[in-house]
C-alpha cells in the first residue's frame, strides 16, 4: 500500500535505492526536498530509521552552559550575542561556571553541553580550566563543548596547533564536540549570513582534524532562512563525505532557524511539513551517521514527537536552560519534564532509552512508570 502511493508521487526510484540500502545522490535529495509529499517522504525516512534502530528512541539528561555572549563574529542569524538594544553582555568566571553545575547536582545529569561566544579577551587557559572545574563538580558526566569556530579562537589564543590545543582539552576532561557552527556548509551562505566565522572548508577541516585526534562529534545544519534546497543538499554531502573519511560524527541535528531578535527578522518560522522533511532527508542522505536527533526546543514537543516517526531516532532530552535562542524573549519557552519526555517518546510507540553524550547506554524504559524518579526535571530557566 505505503510503496505504490510512494510511486505513485515519483519518489520509486528513491523507494527501490532505500530498499537495496544503496547510496542516495544529491539530485535524490534536492528531489525529495523540492516534493510536498511528505507522508512518503517520511516513510522512507522511517524505513532506515527502523532499520538501523528498531523502536528505540535516545534521549539524555543534559545541562546547558553558555559561557559568554561577547562575540566578534557578528552573525546575521544570532540573538544570542551581545549587541546595542540586546542581551547584555557576560562572560562567567571559572567560580561561576561551577556554581552553575552545583546548581543542578541534585539533578542526574550526564551531559554538560557548553559553547559560548567568540570573546577575544578569554585566555587560553580559562577554556582549560572551566573544563576541569566542571569536571570537578561532575566527574561522571560527559562534558561536550566548544564548536569548531571555538577551538580555532582557542588555538588561536593558545598560538599552538590545533591538534595539541585538542590534546590539551581532553587531557582537562572535554569528552566530546557539540555539533553547532556548520550553519549552512555552502559558499554563498557563509557569504551572506556568517563570513567572519570559519568557511565550509575551514569548519570541515577543523572536524577532520578533531576525529583524527579521537574526538568525537555531532553535526548540525540551521534551517530556514536563505539557503535553497540545493544548498541543504550540498551540506549533507558535505558532511556524508567527512564520516566516510573519518566516522567520528556520532549525530546530526538539523535546528529550525528562530529568526526573532536577529537581522533576518522577516524570515516566517519554520513549518512542521519543512521540518519533518528536513529530519526525513536527512536520514535519507546520511546513511553513514548513526543518529538523527530531533531538537524538540526548536521544533516544538508534538513535531519532535512525529519527527520519531520520519526518521529521527533521538530527542536530545531533558534540556537545563538553553540560551541560544531563549535569552530576550521568553514567549517560545517551552518546559518537558522527565514525565512529559518519556510519554512523548511512548506514545509515538518507541521506546525511550536514556543515553549519555556519546551514545553509552544507561536506561530503557520499556514501560512507562507510575512514577518518576528522582524529581520530574524542569527544563530550561
Ligand atoms: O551554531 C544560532 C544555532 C547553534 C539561532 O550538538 C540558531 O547536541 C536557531 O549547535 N535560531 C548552537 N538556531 C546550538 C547547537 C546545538 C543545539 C542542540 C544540540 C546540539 C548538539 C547542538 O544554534 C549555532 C547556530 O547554528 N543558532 N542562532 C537562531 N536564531
Amino acid at each position: 500500500m505505503m510503496e505504490q502511493y510512494v510511486e505513485s508521487v515519483g519518489l520509486g526510484e528513491i523507494l527501490e535505492k532505500v530498499q537495496a540500502g544503496e547510496r542516495l545522490s544529491f539530485e535524490d535529495g534536492v528531489q525529495l526536498f523540492d516534493s510536498s509529499e511528505v507522508t512518503a517522504i517520511g516513510y522512507l525516512g522511517n524505513l532506515v530509521r527502523e532499520r538501523l534502530h528498531g523502536d528505540l528512541a535516545y534521549f539524555v539528561r543534559n545541562q546547558h552552559i553558555n559561557y559568554t555572549n561577547i562575540c566578534s563574529k557578528d552573525c546575521k542569524f544570532c540573538s544570542f550575542y551581545a549587541k546595542k538594544g540586546g542581551p547584555a553582555a557576560y562572560a562567567l568566571s571559572v567560580e561561576e561556571i561551577r556554581e552553575r553545575v552545583r546548581r543542578f547536582a541534585h539533578l542526574p545529569v550526564t551531559e554538560i553541553h557548553m559553547v559560548g561566544g567568540i570573546n577575544p579577551r578569554l585566555p587560553y587557559q580559562y577554556y582549560l580550566d572551566i573544563i576541569r572545574a566542571i569536571k570537578e563538580e561532575r566527574p561522571a558526566a560527559v562534558v561536550k563543548a566548544f564548536t569548531m569556530i571555538e577551538l580555532q579562537q582557542i588555538a588561536r589564543k593558545a598560538e599552538k596547533p590545533m591538534v595539541e590545543i585538542i590534546r590539551d582539552l581532553m587531557d582537562a576532561g572535554l569528552g566530546a564536540l557539540p555539533g553547532g557552527g556548520a550553519e549552512v556548509l555552502a559558499p554563498r551562505v557563509h557569504a551572506e549570513l556568517y563570513k567572519r566565522k570559519l568557511d565550509p572548508d575551514e569548519w570541515l577541516e577543523t572536524a577532520r582534524i578533531a576525529h583524527r585526534a579521537g574526538l568525537r562529534s555531532n553535526a548540525t545544519m540551521l534551517y530556514g532562512h536563505i539557503e535553497t534546497h540545493a544548498e541543504r543538499v550540498e551540506h549533507l554531502c558535505k558532511l556524508r563525505e567527512l564520516q566516510d573519511e573519518t566516522g567520528g560524527f556520532l549525530a546530526f541535528i538539523p535546528l529550525a532557524f528562530d529568526a526573532k531578535n536577529t537581522e533576518l527578522a522577516h524570515c516566517p518560522p519554520t513549518t512542521a511539513v519543512d521540518d519533518l522533511k528536513c529530519i526525513a532527508v536527512s536520514r535519507l542522505m546520511l546513511d553513514n551517521f548513526e543518529h538523527i536527533k530531533a531538537f524538540w526546543m526548536m521544533i516544538t514537543p508534538p513535531v519532535a514527537q512525529l519527527a520519531l516517526r520520519y526518521g529521527a531516532d533521538d530527542i536530545d532530552g531533558t534540556v537545563l536552560h538553553y540560551e541560544i535562542t531563549h535569552v530576550i524573549d521568553d514567549s517560545t519557552e517551552q518546559a518537558l519534564t522527565m514525565a512529559d519526555l518519556l510519554k512523548l517518546v511512548h506514545e509515538a510507540g518507541r521506546i525511550p532509552v536514556e543515553r549519555d553524550a556519546v551514545y553509552n547506554i544507561i536506561k530503557r524504559w520499556d514501560e512507562l512508570p507510575a512514577e518518576v524518579e528522582p524529581p520530574l526535571l524542569p527544563v530550561l530557566h
